[in-house]
């Protein structure tokens, strides 16, 4: 470990013969030293330009890089642009500069312009993003790109050691995702001490640890956390300290004001991670000599005397005036360069006022891929059965010689991940096993998830393409999303939908919105399976739990539920070979149901997504639901026809987002009577939806109000009796049907 505590003070250079630009510093020449010194100058006047620019009301939003530009014109003299990739913090407008962003690329990010290559006008300043560069699209959430940047990290070394992956193939989303990669290279995160708080940094470095990343994790210290100081956010007030015991880290902490020895870490932790050494964790300790953004006042909480003494550490004051005393550049030639920058801002600035806005009518344009529709007929292959008399449709009917709905997920799995190298699977569980001696010694069977569902996968593609992974759900989600923007294609398993909270923040905020928030210069197309939902006779709140409408509600991720074996071969076929992010949602009461079982449909077989199922044709009541209450719909619509002569029309939704509005207005056209049924509580769930939709749109057609059943607006309980009482069942659906047939 190299782990060096420095304290503040002017950068220095050895006592040495030789002054001037050819002179060298720790590797670094006096040539580059101006260098640096221009872009740390450029990057100061853009948060200077864009300051004015706020207050001129020109922009709406300003977060500066002020007193972290040492650590990023370093960090961009070490690391290669096009070649490594970067996930950057807000502050890296330095870094960013010195790999190759423009000023105008900035300003007009600034500005909100169409012209605005980072995000069309979507992102506010500093969220930096750049497809050539390989710099992914920024959020704002302070620590969800640490987990995409071990994603990222580990897609890499995949290519490396399998190349034939990358290869581009036509008919699915692999045609639209050009990869690129490196055996060296290098990806880097970073992030302010403040992040470090974030529980997603503890599992990036958990991670890059246990799997000896090639990953740059870059912490730039200012001390404050928009308000909150240090020894609050960070036991002991030093996170180099409590990181130290990771294996296999390159660890430096260093004066992030002094250009020379952040280079030096940057070198060092470069070399250590480009020899397959493993990560690194740089450690630079920077200032914030303006307030946290614009929209804060650090006078409110830090004192003047406190404020002046770090203004002396500010590294634009310091490295000018090292410059001048090296005799690398006199007063003069500092004057002039300044000059020249200042002129350049000028001219960008008055370029990026006047440049083209956004279009209001472009606001839809890239929440899904615009290249591969999954609704299209290009996703409706049938099925190819090995004997198709034997086949039956779903049917309440025992067909044991049938699969069930897990053997299909299974076997659907195996086909595609045997035709496409580029799947990866993982998630707690789902290896055969992780000690793979065992496996190769025959020594175990192997679980292959709590379920089963991935069972034989690791033993058929190997470890590196089918793993487990620690048990923390936003590191599957996050690493999934990392992996999928360089064109992998994890096809992931949360255990259980009650445990997917801790993913919610990559779930909403990065995984579905990366297409959008980037203009579509970056996407991640991958499936999260996911085992949902109740009836289990015991489950209790943590074991069967439905919440489909939370996700149905993001822009940007597609939601599937299928009800039965076939179409969850299908479905998930469609979810894997499309180009958009996929909650595959699995209840797991059905994976083994006698209900909806089917033989093997072929390993091409697939169904688009947004076409519902007429389970059984009627005219006299629409019946919209999907999922486990399916079955238990039929039985009651099978009694009402049976009791009173009611014919039901019975419609499987089989996919949420997007959802079959065609088949819903075509039904209740004909029946003038619907009720919508869903598993999850009644007040807004996925079914509020659907029914405020029908109300609104087909009103005049209504012979009655649009009926719900639902469970009701608890928990699940675990004592069957209450359990029951809780979730509809086939006699709540009777019922509910009788009283809207009878309106
Ligand atoms: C998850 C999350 N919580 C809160 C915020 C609001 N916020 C934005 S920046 C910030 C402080 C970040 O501090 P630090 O990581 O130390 O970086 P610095 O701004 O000091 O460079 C906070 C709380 C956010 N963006 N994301």
């Amino acid at each position: 470990m190299a782990t060096t505590k420095v304290e503040p003070k002017p950068v220095k250079a050895p006592a040495e013969a030789s002054r001037g630009p050819e002179k060298s510093y720790e590797g670094i020449t006096g040539k580059q030293l101006i260098e640096l010194y221009r872009l740390m100058f450029l990057s100061r006047r853009l948060d200077d330009r864009e300051i004015l620019l706020k207050r001129q009301q020109k922009i709406f939003f300003q977060i500066s890089g002020a007193g972290h530009e040492a650590m990023g014109v370093a960090a961009g003299l070490v690391l290669k642009p096009g070649y490594d990739w970067f996930y950057p913090y807000y502050r890296d407008r330095a870094l960013c500069l010195s790999l190759g962003v423009t000023p105008l690329d900035m300003l007009l990010q600034a500005v909100g312009s169409a012209e605005d290559t980072a995000s069309g006008g979507r992102q506010m300043p500093s969220h930096w993003a750049n497809s050539k560069l390989k710099i992914v699209t920024g959020s704002s959430p302070t620590g969800s790109q640490l987990l995409q940047a071990a994603g990222c990290a580990e897609a890499g070394r995949f290519y490396a050691a399998h190349p034939d992956a990358a290869k581009k193939a036509s008919g699915d989303y692999r045609e639209f995702k050009d990869v690129t990669f490196q055996s060296d290279e290098i990806t880097y995160v970073s992030c302010g001490e403040g992040a470090t708080s974030e529980g997603e940094f503890w599992e990036t470095m958990n991670t890059a640890s246990t799997r000896k990343l090639p990953l740059l994790v870059c912490v730039e210290d200012n001390e404050y956390a928009i308000s909150v100081p240090i020894e609050v956010q960070t036991a002991g007030g030093n996170i180099s300290r409590l990181v130290a015991n990771f294996p296999n880290f390159y660890f430096a902490e260093f004066d992030g004001t002094d250009p020379i020895a952040s280079y030096t870490a940057f070198r060092k932790a470069a070399e250590h991670i480009r020899a397959g050494n493993g990560p690194a964790f740089l450690h630079g300790h920077v200032v914030r000599p303006y307030s946290h953004s614009l929209s804060d006042d650090e006078r409110l909480y830090r004192p003047e005397a406190e404020r002046r003494e770090e203004a002396r550490r500010d590294p634009i004051t310091r490295l000018q005036m090292f410059l001048v005393r090296e005799g690398i550049l006199e007063e003069e030639a500092v004057t002039r360069l300044e000059k020249e920058v200042e002129a350049e801002v000028q001219e960008v600035s008055d370029r990026a006022v006047a440049a083209a806005k956004p279009a209001p009518d472009s606001v839809m344009r890239f929440i899904y891929s615009p290249n591969l529709d999954p609704t299209s007929a290009v996703f409706a292959n049938e099925p190819a059965f090995a004997n198709p008399k034997n086949h039956a449709q779903p049917t309440i009917a025992a067909a044991t010689a049938q699969k069930t709905m897990a053997d299909l997920i299974n076997a659907c799995l195996h086909d595609e991940m045997k035709r496409d190298p580029r799947i990866v699977v993982f998630g707690e569980d789902v290896a055969d096993c992780s000690r793979e001696e065992y496996l190769q010694q025959k020594l175990i069977k192997g679980k292959g998830g709590v379920f089963k569902l991935t069972a034989g996968l690791q033993r058929e593609f190997g470890a590196d393409r089918v793993f487990n992974s620690p048990l923390a759900e936003a590191n599957i989600v996050g690493r999934a999303t990392g992996m999928a923007t360089r064109g992998l294609k994890p096809v992931v398993e949360i255990q259980f939908f009650d445990y997917i909270w801790p993913a919610m923040m990559q779930l909403r905020d990065e995984l579905p919105v990366i297409r959008w928030r980037s203009n579509n210069a970056f996407s991640s197309p991958l499936v999260i399976r996911v085992a949902i939902g109740g009836y289990l006779t015991g489950g209790a709140l943590y074991h069967s739990q439905c919440g489909e409408s939370i996700f149905t509600h993001i822009p940007g991720l597609r939601v599937v539920f299928p009800s039965n074996a076939l179409d969850a071969a299908g479905l998930l076929r469609t979810a894997i070979r499309c180009d958009d992010p996929v909650l595959f949602l699995e209840h797991k009461r059905l994976y083994r149901e006698t209900y909806g079982r089917s033989h093997y449909p072929g390993p091409d077989y697939m169904v688009p997504f947004g076409k519902a199922r007429i389970v059984q044709p009627g005219t006299d009541l629409t019946v919209i639901t999907y999922g486990a209450v399916i079955p238990r719909a039929l039985q009651a619509a099978q009694r009402l026809e049976r009791e009173l002569g009611v014919k039901v029309e019975l419609i499987d939704l089989r996919t949420l987002n997007p959802f079959d509005w065609d088949t819903i207005a075509a039904s209740v056209a004909k029946t003038n009577r619907a009720l919508v049924a869903y598993e999850d509580s009644l007040s807004w769930g996925y079914g509020a939806e659907i029914a405020a939709r029908i109300a609104d749109k087909l009103f005049p057609q209504l012979d009655a109000p649009v009926r719900r059943v639902a469970a009701t607006d608890t928990f699940v309980a675990y004592q069957p009796i209450l359990e029951d009482a809780i979730l509809p069942q086939a006699n709540d659906l009777f019922r509910g049907m009788k009283e809207l047939a009878e309106y």
